[in-house]
């Protein structure tokens, strides 16, 4: 693992209609992140959070069934770019979420440094909508589509290239809500994805080991995004849009393990933490959890 690691915050809520998620980089913060990684000998820098547009004050916030869809633009250039930046200096992209719809700007900033870039969506959704198939208009659940190059071309042209990655360098993880355009897009591009019902016949570890063995073979350089919704309700309360029967924290913590192990991942998000919806910062501090076991915590 690169023992240099740059931390950026991005506190977007535009992506979706829950107020709260914007607090999110704080709340892991808050949570003990930088202490956590700084035991593990990593050398941290944190940038901070970057400027993210107001949401819109005329009427036209969902035009096209793309709700905030300058705003979000603009932002995820704005966070592409910085991404970029630590890249370049050969450091490790932590980003801290604010909603799903980062991943666009974070994939943006990244890509372009790898033939191949390889990517774990570990969560509850695939986030795979375009305008004509999302059932809300909301940004959030469309930002691995995008990256695909699939999209409107404000969000698909992002820091000036497509698409950000190839749909066979893709694995899903823990997905129990998938809207019918979503599977369409799956069956057409072949991505490979880890249902819950995948996960509860094999176990967490064959579906780790063999996303690790098919991502090894053809990348380069693997992001893991994570979305705090991917895990259970029960032990991570505090998301948007809560789906029962998810993945648990054990899971979780093995599967961030055996990334460890892997020795592949170059990049990594956590999203979708929103401190105003959760029990006591529990979910931050899940995330923080899960951050440990990602960077290498281990009992012996
Ligand atoms: N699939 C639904 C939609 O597009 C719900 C998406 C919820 N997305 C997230 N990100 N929380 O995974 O509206
Ligand atoms: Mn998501
Ligand atoms: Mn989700
Ligand atoms: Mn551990």
């Amino acid at each position: 693992m690169n023992k240099q690691i740059s931390v950026i915050g991005v506190p977007m809520d535009l992506g979706q209609m829950r107020r709260g998620v914007d607090m999110g980089p704080s709340a892991i913060r808050y949570a003990g992140m930088r202490e956590r990684l700084e035991q593990l000998k990593y050398d941290i820098i944190d940038l901070g959070d970057i400027d993210i547009p107001l949401p819109p004050q005329t009427g036209s916030e969902k035009l096209d069934n793309l709700r905030n869809l300058n705003e979000i633009s603009e932002g995820s250039q704005s966070l592409a770019e910085e991404v970029d930046k630590v890249v370049e200096e050969g450091r490790f992209p932590l980003v801290l979420g604010g909603d799903h719809s980062i991943a666009m700007g974070t994939l943006a900033g990244i890509a372009k440094h790898y033939e191949n870039l390889g990517v774990i969506w570990y969560d509850a959704h695939g986030d795979l909508n375009t305008a004509d198939s999302s059932p809300s208009g909301n940004i959030h659940g469309m930002p691995l589509a995008v990256s695909l190059g699939i999209g409107h071309e404000k969000l698909t042209s992002i820091h000036g290239y497509e698409p950000k990655i190839k749909p066979e360098n893709v694995v899903i993880v823990g997905a129990r809500s998938l809207d019918e355009g979503e599977r369409e897009l799956i069956k057409e591009r072949g991505i490979k994805v880890y249902t819950m019902h995948e996960v509860d016949r094999m176990g967490m570890t064959k579906v780790m080991e063999e996303s690790v063995e098919y991502l090894k073979g053809r990348t380069d350089g693997v992001h893991l995004s994570l979305d705090l919704d991917g895990l259970d309700p029960h032990e991570a309360p505090g998301v948007g849009t809560p789906v029962i029967g998810g993945l648990s924290y054990r899971e979780s913590h093995l599967a961030m393990e055996m990334l460890y192990q892997s020795e592949m991942i170059t990049s990594a998000e956590f999203v979708e933490v929103n401190p105003i919806l959760d029990e006591k910062n529990k979910t931050a501090s899940v995330a923080v959890g899960l951050m440990g076991s990602l960077f290498g915590e281990s009992l012996k």
